[in-house]
């Protein structure tokens, strides 16, 4: 079993990440782990707090002389703005009239409200610097090491911008062959394939920007290739479809995740739906011509590549702030501002391809099983034997 879980506030000392299960003899390419870490941090609009950290892990245990040690993995990344938190997110007693920038215009869309009530505080700082979106930083980092992972077996997982507010790719650009989006251009501002709507979409993220406003979108993530029988229909906890929305949806702004062509078969016939099933004897092997399941049927990965579609609604900060109720005095005034982004859809790509990672690489253990490397790869290549003779 595959665990993964994360600590620390947005402005507090670190962030940090404890990821269990990973067998035993995987190496550690630490300089792809920050990578991933630059590439959460690009993307056309995002705020300042980018331009102050330089996200990087330091590895604190699970890995001896480059290798993992089957152990638990614990890493840190230091926030570089605790410097000028230290006292407002001290860990020990302030004094009294210090400044401690309590937070009490709750945001409307943020955890402001629902968490200060929730937990009975009238600071919502207390709230939101668990809840700021800082904390996908951890993921992204749990993320990479489970890349390494499943690089042992050809997966590879990326994303692409399809809409940001109401500008949208074309249609030629929407469902795109996997190799395509593996092979988009990484300096491409908001990781989109159709480069004329990208303009256009950066066109829109300044005029929001400029109006105080933010905006949301669509990404797509890919992953493949993928064996068959990954997940499982006995048990509905176990489908691998509904673990990897339930992963998707934890990233902060998601509203809606999309398995294939989901959306679409809501409104389409059976027929007009499903992919046809076809065998080809030479290759000893059952294919499709199209993937509208977007590779999971019965909660199963069937063989295809996975596509997961996730919709984000626009950042809760605005510039030019919605009314709300000061959480103290109860009296109307404006949200609160605190330092955000105007767009964060290319960075929800990234942190979406290291949550459904984190997803795979535990349906992988799941199926395969081992301690070492060297046994889960054994078992990896005896059930690809099996489907060969099957
Ligand atoms: C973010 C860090 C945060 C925000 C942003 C994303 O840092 P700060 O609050 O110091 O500016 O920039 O968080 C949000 C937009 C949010 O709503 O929580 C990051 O590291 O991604």
């Amino acid at each position: 079993m595959l665990r993964f879980l994360t600590a620390g506030e947005s402005h507090g000392k670190s962030l940090l990440g404890i990821l269990e299960g990973l067998p035993a003899g995987l190496l550690v390419d630490v300089d792809s782990i920050h990578y991933q870490l630059y590439r959460r941090q690009c993307g056309y609009g995002r705020g300042g707090r980018m331009a102050i950290e330089r996200d990087q892990i330091e590895i604190l245990s699970g890995v001896r002389h480059g290798y993992t040690l089957g152990s638990p993995i614990s890493f840190s990344i230091r926030n570089k703005d605790w410097d000028h938190w230290r006292v407002p997110m001290s860990i020990e007693p302030v004094e009294e009239g210090a400044d401690i920038r309590p937070a009490t215009r709750p945001r409307p869309g943020h955890a402001d409200l629902a968490g200060a009530l929730k937990w009975q505080t009238h600071d919502a700082r207390n709230i939101l610097e668990r809840a700021s979106a800082r904390e996908t930083a951890s993921r992204v980092a749990g993320g990479a090491f489970c890349r390494l992972f499943l690089s042992h077996f050809g997966t590879r997982i990326a994303s692409h911008v399809i809409a940001v507010g109401s500008e949208r790719v074309a249609e030629e650009w929407e469902t795109l062959p996997s190799e395509a989006v593996f092979g988009l251009d990484p300096e491409a501002p908001l990781h989109c394939a159709d480069r004329d709507a990208e303009q256009r979409m950066m066109k829109r993220i300044d005029e929001a920007r400029e109006a105080g406003e933010t905006l949301g979108g669509l990404v797509e993530v890919v992953a493949g290739p993928i064996p068959p029988g990954l997940g499982s229909h006995i048990q509905w906890d176990r489908r691998l479809d509904g673990q990897i929305a339930q992963a998707l949806m934890s990233i902060p702004s998601a509203k809606a995740v999309e398995i294939g062509d989901g959306v679409a078969g809501a409104r389409s016939r059976g027929s007009d739906f499903h992919d046809a099933i076809y065998y080809d004897p030479p290759a000893r092997r059952f294919f499709r011509k199209t993937n509208r399941a977007g590779g999971v049927e019965g909660g199963i990965s069937n063989g295809a590549d996975l596509r997961v579609r996730i919709y984000l609604k626009p950042i809760p900060t605005l510039g030019r702030p919605l009314e709300s109720a000061d959480l103290r005095s109860k009296q109307p005034l404006e949200a609160g501002i605190e330092r955000s982004d105007t767009c964060a859809v290319p960075a929800a790509g990234v942190i979406a391809e290291a949550m459904l990672a984190i997803v795979l690489a535990g349906s992988f253990l799941e199926k395969f099983g081992g301690d070492s490397m060297k046994e889960t790869e054994a078992n990896y290549a005896n059930y690809m034997r099996m489907l060969d003779e099957y």
